[in-house]
């Protein structure tokens, strides 16, 4: 289906076969769902041949493989990527017109698969992308939750989560393997064994297991006939799987097992940055961990008959500390099943296993109880007490008598397993997401780990796939780029940089100011038909889309726009370019101060939106359901990018160079993967404020912030803090606010008041937004900004990191997929 050779004809036909082989409908009967699902098993069935032709070089090259493990790959919708990818977007966009039928309407029917949270799961996806791409054999490795990430509606200004039963019309870009299937086991018991010869062995018994059936879905690698795998794990009660044995098995034992499948993979915990602390979810990591390590040894063992050889052709990298249960697990097989001593598996799992740290959130870092993990997990936890003994006695001889060391550092300690040390004590990698949060973990949160194994330690700043944001996202942009610097930047970033003499030139300067403006259009169209708004597409579009969490500070940014209405108010002539404010996110269930901070959100849109004073130089819109299909339209919209997290609290952030990619202008804090934006693009080109990551951690260490004196001494702030509680935001409850203000104020339950400096930063965020205001007025300025930030941007493509972790730490063989057709 390249360029050239596709032929429409044929595409049609097959289009017109598969409404007829799947709903005996012609395409007059077929409603738009049904289309989508047409067309889509069209593409996979293009998709097959590369598919297998892949798997075929796998088996003839036998090349080293990834396999990622992620609890989330938050992967979006497959049909336009996959056609993107496949070289024949346009081709099939003009069939499907051909038949009077709309492509992105097709599209607009495909669920989005939301198996994951936020950044981490999103990143996981973007990595497949270029791992595809760039012809590494790599398995993506999670869970086939049957409810992903929840629906949002707001209702009264409130989030409602909703079931996402993303399955529910079938998933065309699927493929069940239940000949893959492996049994994984939990609770039971362990007892030693002893041979004839002497020799002990450990049997588990006792235990619950479930079957685990992996669903395949092809991750299409950019024109190059590569399709790798993300293995998505469903679970099912065994005693159902082989009937026979239900039939004359136990009853009771038979429905327990089905209740364990069918809640194991059931619901994605809807948390970012924050554990639940579950043991269902200590369940869910095993579960596919397990699974997954099975299918990688299996895959191993078709081509090697020693194990010892596994770390020159399999490396499992761990994305966060959700999959760190597998550093055990891999122990187990080892030991028990392989036979191997405890020091031969030991050198194999320490080559094999790596680990990546995606936060420095206390309450994100996962701690076991260990009651929990020994009940779930008997035979794991001996291992896991063992590495930790013998890691004790590592830290022991490095610093002879230190005890404080050794409770720091212990995998085992106060009653809980620590994940992130097991993963550190186990792993030949241990990388961070951004340069300045490396140095962080190097210096502050991991610096005993650091003393001890600095070799492990490297960084590895984040990126994202340009072809689904740019070249998927935002059309008009994409062939803009093309026609200045030719299509290499699909598959090579750093072109980009070609841009960067057309910054200047007064007409490439207008044009893409238009392009701006039509995707701003677009997205005011979707605004419309969704909240009803009407938004002026000459404005100023400044969006903060992300997860709801206090450290992000969407609460800055909405005191902020109470501050700016106050001063229209009282000075309805002052200098003030319209702006819409536009914010997408979900907060966790339980989060209050997040749910409390979008109804905040959506009630001070209301009041401004509708005050004739304001002559509708400020609109406030909140767009319900965040995800990343209108993700695609909400960056390519953007002129401001809000980035403002508390510096040191976002480990990377990826939005911030998505928006970066479509050229909007950041308004950021020297945290995450900004700083390094502000290296690429200059300090003229993006809006830079607050307190450093060094100025924030030191008052976190002297606790000498008091954000009431700052409330005291500033009458704008005084006032905005006020009106959260006076009414004005919600006149029927004033009450309703309170807990933000005391968030803000006081010292509450062990949280610090202002933990996250929103007013120590408040000035200097509004400046920064002050001379945005001016800026804007300065077209050719603006334009020229926008421009270069497209130029810079190279870096931040997810092929660049991959082609990093590859070099520096998975060592892949790249391959070659040769087609007979095509
Ligand atoms: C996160 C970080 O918060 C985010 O900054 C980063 O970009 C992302 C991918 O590395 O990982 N960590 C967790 S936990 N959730 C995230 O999104």
């Amino acid at each position: 289906m390249r360029s050239n050779v596709f032929n429409k004809k044929e595409f049609v036909s097959n289009v017109k076969d598969n409404l007829k082989n799947l709903y005996r409908k012609t395409l007059d009967e077929a409603n738009q769902q049904e289309i989508f699902q047409a067309v889509s098993t069209t593409v996979k069935d293009e998709i097959m041949d590369r598919w297998l032709a892949t798997q075929q070089t796998f088996e003839k090259d036998d090349p080293k493989t990834v396999y990622y493990m992620s609890m989330e790959f938050l992967m979006g919708r497959a049909l336009g990527n996959n056609l993107i990818n496949l070289c024949a977007y346009k081709e099939v966009k003009e069939a499907l017109e051909e038949l009077g039928l709309d492509l992105s309407v097709i599209e607009d029917q495909e669920p989005d698969p939301a198996l994951g949270n936020g950044g981490l799961g999103r990143l996981a996806a973007c990595f497949m992308d270029s791992l595809a791409t760039l012809g590494y054999a790599a398995y993506g490795c999670g869970i086939r939750y049957r409810y992903g990430m929840f629906k949002q509606k707001i209702s009264d200004g409130f989030q409602v989560e909703v079931p996402d039963n993303w399955l529910k019309d079938g998933y065309p870009f699927e493929l069940r393997r239940p000949e893959y299937c492996y049994e994984v086991r939990f609770g039971g018991n362990v007892r030693p064994e002893y041979g004839e010869d002497g020799s002990m062995k450990f049997v588990h018994e006792n235990y619950q297991s479930v079957l685990a059936i992996p669903y395949d879905m092809p991750i299409v690698g950019y024109d190059n006939n590569v399709v790798d795998t993300l293995i998505t794990w469903d679970a099912q009660a065994k005693e159902v799987f082989e009937l026979d044995s239900f039939d004359k098995g136990n009853y009771e034992q038979a429905v327990a097992q089905e209740n364990l499948a069918r809640n194991l993979v059931e619901v994605l915990y809807p948390n970012d940055n924050h554990v639940a602390g579950k043991e269902l979810r200590l369940k869910q990591q095993y579960f596919f961990v397990s699974a997954s390590i099975q299918r990688a040894l299996a895959r191993f063992k078709k081509h090697h008959d020693d194990i010892h050889d596994l770390p020159e052709k399999v490396v499992f990298q761990m994305n966060d500390t959700h999959p760190t249960v597998a550093v055990a697990e891999l122990m187990r097989i080892l030991v028990d099943e392989e036979g191997l001593g405890w020091d031969d598996a030991w050198n194999i799992t320490t080559h094999c296993v790596a680990y990546t740290n995606h936060t420095i959130m206390s309450e994100a870092l996962e701690k076991w109880p260990i009651e929990i993990f020994q009940r779930l997990l008997p035979r794991v936890y001996q291992i896991v007490d063992e590495i930790n003994r013998r890691f004790l006695i590592e830290i022991e001889n490095r610093y002879p008598g230190n005890e404080y060391k050794k409770q720091k550092m212990a995998i085992l300690w106060d009653g809980q397993v620590k994940m992130a040390h097991l993963a550190i004590a186990a792993g030949f990698s241990v990388n961070g997401v951004a340069k300045l949060h490396t140095e962080i973990l190097m210096n502050q949160e991991l610096k005993d780990f650091y003393d001890m194994y600095p070799q492990k330690f490297n960084n590895k700043t984040n990126g994202i796939t340009q072809r689904r944001f740019l070249a998927h996202a935002n059309p008009l942009l994409a062939d803009w780029v093309t026609k200045h610097v030719g299509k290499g930047w699909i598959t090579d970033l750093s072109q980009v940089a070609k841009l960067a003499p057309y910054a200047e030139d007064p007409k490439e300067q207008q044009e893409f100011m238009e392009i701006k403006r039509k995707n701003k259009i677009r997205l005011a169209k979707y605004i419309k038909e969704h909240n009803g708004i009407e938004v002026n597409p000459d404005s100023i579009f400044d969006v903060q889309v992300k997860r709801l969490h206090e450290y992000k500070r969407q609460l800055l940014n909405i005191l902020h726009v109470m501050y700016l209405y106050n001063q229209l108010k009282s000075n309805p002539n002052m200098d003030f370019y319209p702006r819409t404010f536009i914010f997408g996110a979900k907060a966790a269930a339980g989060y209050r101060n997040a749910k409390l901070t979008i109804k905040l959100i959506n009630n001070v849109a209301e009041v401004i939106n509708h005050d004739p004073d304001i002559q509708g130089k400020i609109k406030v819109v909140f767009i319900e359901d965040y995800r990343v299909s209108n993700a695609e339209w909400i960056f390519a919209a953007a002129d401001v990018s809000e980035q403002i997290s508390t510096a040191s609290k976002e480990a990377s952030g990826t939005g911030n160079m998505k928006f970066m990619l479509n050229g909007a202008l950041t308004l950021g804090t020297m945290d995450g993967a900004n700083v390094e934006m502000y290296d690429e693009v200059g300090a003229d080109n993006i809006f830079i404020f607050g307190m450093s990551a060094e100025e924030v951690i030191a008052h976190e260490q002297h606790k000498d912030y008091n954000p009431m004196e700052i409330y005291n001494n500033d009458p704008d702030i005084h006032k905005v803090l006020n009106q959260l509680i006076d009414g004005t935001f919600s006149a029927n409850d004033k009450e309703l606010f309170r807990d933000l203000y005391n968030s803000l104020l006081s010292n509450q339950g062990g949280k610090i008041a202002d933990r996250y400096f929103i007013l120590a930063d408040f000035r200097s965020y509004a400046n920064e937004q002050q001379k945005i205001n001016s800026y804007y007025r300065n077209r050719k300025a603006w334009a020229k900004s926008a421009i270069l930030n497209v130029a810079h941007v190279g870096k931040f493509s997810s092929d660049r990191t991959i082609q990093e972790y590859v070099d520096d730490i998975w060592h892949l063989d790249k391959i070659t997929v040769k087609m007979d057709r095509i």
